[in-house]
């Protein structure tokens, strides 16, 4: 089998970049490891900066999503017994987020792809891409028991952290640039109507709570806990008490303590390799950077990756010109490195190190202070959360 452009992963990157591709009339496969049940159940983002929900409109995906999503205008910060709303349309000029999870926004992009779109093939796992120097680059897949070949005129990696494209880049050429944080969130899916119609990020002693949503009768709640946690550590009672705590009181309603139906432990990380590109080989979404969730730019990052790289493939198919594919690595980590420094800045004001000294407690205090008396520092963070406009 031949394509233009070979996608390694079906997550919101592969199957996004597949869909844009296919509206600008370039074919390309997709291949994914895993199972569709999987891949539409996976529990991850929740929120859609306006240039995600833009692009995803752009690509034909928003009709669900304008009929079930939640548009927020804001969020509530949590702080030493005070609680104080930012105003994202005040703040950046009109822009604002939308609640819309991951698995929606899979479920639409798999759901077209299959009705109109080039292959998507499940359980078709790679195990190499080769030749990223050379015109033909190859990438060897395992699909219904047998070893096959697809080879490809690009590549694009869109396997996620432990993907296998990232390998094209040979060892000499790749930079890897990580920190590790010493503490995780547990998160939990819960049958319980929001705390409030926004969601509240909340420091405390504890540790950082946060409560999120993915209706208006579903909650999404976390709560940092220590490296290594067990979720079997935490009781569903244990997890509401803890939650009662470090939320506080603020704006909104009591917590109200419903089902839970998920709970798992996940680690924060900040790492990036550079480059972006090698070769005919490119990387976009997880497959070459990881923010720690507090600033939900994970799957949005991903997003603008990819419509950067569908940019540039269609600006190739039309002009023959590969100047915005030669532009991409650079380009695109310049917006990666904005979103490392707002999530590494919202995580370490926001948690409670285990080792934290009472200094640095003031410190976060004081950040979160100047957040809510100073318009201007308050417009930064909602320019970074509500996201920076997509430029070319
Ligand atoms: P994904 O979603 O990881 O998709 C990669 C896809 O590639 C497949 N794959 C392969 N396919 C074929 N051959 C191989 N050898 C393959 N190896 C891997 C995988 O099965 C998968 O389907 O990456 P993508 O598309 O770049 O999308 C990025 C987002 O998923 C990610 O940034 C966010 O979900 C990050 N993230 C969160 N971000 C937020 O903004 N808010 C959150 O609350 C939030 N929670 C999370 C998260 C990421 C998590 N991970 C990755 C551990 C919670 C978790 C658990
Ligand atoms: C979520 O709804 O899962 C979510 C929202 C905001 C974050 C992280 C996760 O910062």
């Amino acid at each position: 089998m031949h394509t233009t452009v070979g996608i390694i992963g079906g997550g919101p990157a592969g199957l996004l970049l597949a869909r844009l591709l296919h509206r600008a009339g370039v074919d390309s496969v997709v291949l994914e490891s895993r199972g569709r049940s999987y891949v539409e159940q996976r529990q991850r983002a929740g929120i859609l900066e306006q240039g995600t929900v833009d692009i995803l409109r752009a690509a034909g995906a928003g009709e669900r999503m304008g009929r079930e999503g939640m548009p927020h205008d804001g969020i509530e910060l949590r702080f030493d017994g005070r609680a104080h709303r930012l105003d994202f349309p005040a703040l950046t000029g009109g822009r604002r987020v939308m609640v819309y999870a991951q698995t929606e926004v899979v479920k639409d992009l798999v759901e077209l792809q299959l009705a109109d779109g080039g292959p998507l093939l499940f359980e078709a796992e790679v195990t190499a891409v080769t030749g990223a120097d050379t015109g033909r680059p190859t990438v060897t897949y395992r699909h219904e028991g047998r070893e096959q070949t697809l080879t490809c005129d690009y590549v694009v990696g869109c396997d996620g952290f432990h993907g296998v494209t990232r390998l094209a880049v040979p060892e000499p050429v790749r930079t890897t640039y990580e920190r590790t944080y010493p503490y995780s969130w547990l998160g939990i899916l819960a049958d319980a109507r929001p705390v409030h119609d926004e969601l509240v990020y909340a420091h405390h002693d504890r540790g950082f709570a946060l409560a999120s949503m993915r209706s208006p009768t579903v909650s999404r709640l976390y709560l940092q806990v220590p490296n290594g946690t067990d979720p079997a550590d935490w009781s569903d009672t244990r997890i509401w008490d803890e939650l009662d705590t470090r939320l506080g009181t603020g704006t909104g309603r009591k917590l109200e303590r419903g089902a839970v139906t998920a709970k798992s432990v996940l680690p924060m990380r900040s790492w990036v390799t550079e480059p972006m590109r090698y070769g005919r080989v490119f990387l976009a979404g997880d497959a070459a950077h990881i923010v720690p969730p507090t600033g939900a730019k994970g799957l949005n990052l991903a997003v603008a990756d990819v419509a950067r790289l569908a940019a540039a493939f269609t600006q190739l198919h039309t002009t023959g010109s590969d100047a915005l594919l030669d532009a991409y690595s650079d380009a695109a980590l310049r917006r990666v490195w904005r979103a490392e420094h707002f999530s590494y800045f919202m995580t370490t004001t926001l948690h409670t190190d285990p080792e934290q000294s009472p200094f640095l407690t003031r410190l976060q205090l004081s950040q979160l202070d100047r957040i809510a008396s100073s318009p201007h520092a308050a417009a930064e963070l909602a320019a970074n959360y509500a996201g920076l406009p997509f430029e070319e």
